[in-house]
């Protein structure tokens, strides 16, 4: 039976070879490092319930930023599905600072610590880099575990 689904922002700002990642300090996905964003209220576009994300996890104001995936997550142990609108971010007013929910770190492109992040993203992330657009779907047993996926170009 098909589960209720749940739309989500997530936004990434790159900046020549730097990405600016957040590690997660509560919630769902907790000490995992991700780009900046969270659920989108009801009533509210995404594009707005990501700069309002963005705001209060790290202060900074977006001024530009363009969507590059929609990915759904289906996870055996929700009860909801997940719909993740995926943006790159190309700039923004103020610096980063950390907050209660996010602590804000610049990474090196080529050191993006996947090993500590959602185990989706590796498979996605080249594409991103690559400023290819797409929509994929993942399939996950639980938090970690991936069951199936599949990854469309969109052109
Ligand atoms: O409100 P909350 O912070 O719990 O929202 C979850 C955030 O995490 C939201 O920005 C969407 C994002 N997110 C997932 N799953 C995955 C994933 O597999 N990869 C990435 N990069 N982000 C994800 O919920």
């Amino acid at each position: 039976m098909e589960k209720p689904i749940k739309h989500y922002s997530c936004g990434f700002v790159l900046k020549g070879d730097k990405i600016l990642l957040g590690k997660k300090m509560r919630g769902f996905g907790v000490g995992k490092w991700n780009g900046f964003g969270g659920k989108v209220e009801p009533g509210e576009e995404v594009d707005v319930a990501l700069a309002r994300e963005f705001n209060e996890e790290c202060g900074i104001v977006l001024t530009h930023f363009e969507k590059f995936a929609t990915i759904k997550f289906v996870i055996d142990t929700l009860e909801h599905d997940m719909l993740c609108h995926m943006y790159q971010i190309h700039s923004y007013d103020g610096e980063p600072i950390a907050t209660d929910e996010m602590q804000p770190q610049w990474f090196d492109i080529k050191d993006i610590p996947f090993k500590s992040m959602w185990a989706d993203d590796p498979l996605w992330f080249p594409l991103f880099l690559a400023g290819q657009k797409f929509d994929a779907h993942f399939h996950f047993a639980n938090d970690d575990v991936i069951l199936g996926y599949t990854v469309k170009n969109i052109d």
